[in-house]
Order: structure tokens, then C-alpha cells, then sequence
């Protein structure tokens, strides 16, 4: 699978030394947030932890979890795509306040500093629940569609399309009513289009995770991830769970046509 020198010694590099965070980028997330906006951020790989039980099978990071599939030059993914069912996310059992989580899909951001995605922000914040449709391509910040009023229950398609490395589209389907977002991006910094994922995660703002809401279950169906020659699904998936100061939040698993992450934190 790591058939490319290059992309594997990436990878290595990640698994071992994590991305770098500026304090430029924390910065500029600080005041983002205080707009009303964010920034998805790669996946961050943290080291082993003998004093945490957990499944032997998965990988954990500070801020992904779900299914990651990996390519090679050769094949590079064209696109991702995903559905799933809003939930309402709840404060955890131990906490007050706002807590918030992302799904998405996207290209990149595993072994590569780049990332394609798009997909939708859940915030709870005493009896106030919010949901943030949203594009990105990383490093650039986030945007939020407006127009797209989201709650739980409905069903959303996720999809993003790299017509190369520096273009591409990003959109949301409502199921429920058709209603279609899309964005469509070009001159973009390089992707290596290497990894393809399914995510729920807990991003950043002002050099902290914002606190984790609990999302009960996020389950992607109808999903796939193409190249020139082949869609394939999750089977085979690199899995991974959130794991922060010894603390697993979540627990996902895939099947060869779904990506189920289900919040394990108290
Ligand atoms: C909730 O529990 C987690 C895991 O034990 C802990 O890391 C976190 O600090 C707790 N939060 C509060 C507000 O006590
Ligand atoms: C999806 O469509 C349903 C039915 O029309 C509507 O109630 C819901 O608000 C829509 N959601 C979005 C995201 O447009
Ligand atoms: C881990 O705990 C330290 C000390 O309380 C805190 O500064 C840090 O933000 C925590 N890290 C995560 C990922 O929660
Ligand atoms: C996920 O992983 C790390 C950050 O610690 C990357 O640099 C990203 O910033 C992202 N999470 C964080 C910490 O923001």
C-alpha cells in the first residue's frame, strides 16, 4: 500500500513527530473563532500509551477519529464521499457549557499538511444547539454556508472532488429536501492526494481543544472513496479514536460500506 518512498517517509514522519502547531496558525485560529469561524486541522497522531486500555486495532490522535484509507502517487484519490444522519450533540457528563465536534469528509491531512473537506460543525451549549455547514482547504481557514439551516435528524451527503491537486469542489446535499451546497476551489496549495477519510473530530481554538461534545453515534454510509480506476470503501481502513491526557473519547469501527464513530468520553 505504501508502495511510494516519498509518501511513506511522510507518513513515518508524522507518526513520529505529529504536524508541527504554529503559534502564527493558533493565533490566526483565535481569531477566527472569535468571528464564528474555525479550522479543521490534520490529524494528529499521538504515541502509545501502555496505561490505556483500548482496542488493539485502532490508532489513536488528539483530534481525528474514524477511517482513513491511503493511496499512492500512482493513484492519487479523486474523491470522497459520505452520508450521515445529524445527531444532537449533548454536553458530557462531566462538563457545562459549549462543547462542539465536526463530521467530515475530506482528502489529505494524514501524511500530507494539506486537506479537501467539507462537512458540519455540532454545538451544544446548555439547551442551545447549533450546526455549521462548512468547506475548507486547508491551510486556508474554514467557511460556512449559509442558507443551509441544519437539524438533527436530516440526512447529509458530504462530497468532495479533486479535479487536481490545486482545484477542486466541496459539497453538502440535504437528502431530505435536495438542497445542494457547493464550492468550488482552484490555485490551491498542492494536495498530495494520499489519504481519503471519514472524521469525526475535535478541532482547535485559541491552542486548546474546544471541549468535546458528546455526539452519541456518527454513522457515514453510502460512502467511497475513488481513484482513476476504483471506489473503494472503508474495509481495510486505518481506524482511529480520540485519545486526550489518557482519556479515550470515542470508539469507531468500520464495515466494508460504513464508518460508525461512537462517543465513548464521560
Ligand atoms: C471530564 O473528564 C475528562 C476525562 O476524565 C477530563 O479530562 C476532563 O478534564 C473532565 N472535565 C471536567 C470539566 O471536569
Ligand atoms: C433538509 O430538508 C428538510 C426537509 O425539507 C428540512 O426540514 C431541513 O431543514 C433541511 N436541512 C437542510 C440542511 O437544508
Ligand atoms: C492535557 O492536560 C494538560 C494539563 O492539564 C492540558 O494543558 C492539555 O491541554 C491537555 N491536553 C489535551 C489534549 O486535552
Ligand atoms: C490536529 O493535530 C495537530 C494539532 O495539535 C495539528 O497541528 C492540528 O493542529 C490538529 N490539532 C490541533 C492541535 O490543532
Amino acid at each position: 500500500m505504501l508502495a511510494s518512498t516519498l509518501f511513506f517517509q511522510v507518513f513515518a514522519a508524522v507518526l513520529v513527530a505529529g504536524i508541527p502547531t504554529s503559534s502564527e496558525r493558533l493565533a490566526q485560529r483565535v481569531a477566527r473563532r472569535s468571528a464564528g469561524t474555525h479550522q479543521s486541522q490534520p490529524m494528529q497522531v499521538v504515541a502509545p500509551d501502555a496505561a490505556v486500555s483500548g482496542a488493539s486495532d485502532v490508532d489513536y490522535t488528539a483530534n481525528w477519529s474514524g477511517a482513513v484509507v491511503y493511496t499512492t502517487t500512482d493513484a492519487p484519490w479523486l474523491s470522497v464521499t459520505g452520508q450521515f444522519t445529524v445527531p444532537t450533540p449533548h454536553e458530557p457528563t462531566n462538563g457545562t457549557g459549549r462543547h462542539s465536534v465536526s463530521a467530515w469528509v475530506g482528502i489529505d491531512g494524514s501524511g500530507c499538511d494539506k486537506i479537501l473537506q467539507t462537512g458540519v460543525d455540532f454545538t451544544v451549549n446548555g439547551d442551545t444547539v447549533t450546526y455549521t455547514p462548512w468547506y475548507e482547504w486547508y491551510p486556508a481557514s474554514e467557511q460556512d454556508w449559509t442558507g443551509f439551516p441544519i437539524k438533527a435528524g436530516d440526512v447529509i451527503t458530504a462530497t468532495v472532488v479533486a479535479t487536481s491537486a490545486t482545484s477542486g469542489t466541496a459539497t453538502l446535499i440535504n437528502e431530505s429536501s435536495g438542497q445542494r451546497m457547493s464550492h468550488t476551489f482552484s490555485g490551491q496549495p498542492a494536495l498530495c492526494q494520499y489519504s481519503a477519510e471519514w472524521v469525526v473530530e475535535d478541532f482547535t481554538s485559541g491552542g486548546k481543544y474546544v471541549p468535546l461534545a458528546n455526539f452519541g453515534t456518527v454513522t457515514f454510509t453510502n460512502l467511497g472513496a475513488e481513484t482513476a480506476d476504483s471506489t473503494v470503501g472503508p474495509a481495510g481502513a486505518r481506524v482511529i479514536d480520540i485519545r486526550q491526557n489518557g482519556t479515550v473519547y470515542t470508539s469507531a469501527s468500520v464495515t466494508s460500506d460504513s464508518v460508525t464513530v461512537k462517543y465513548v468520553g464521560p
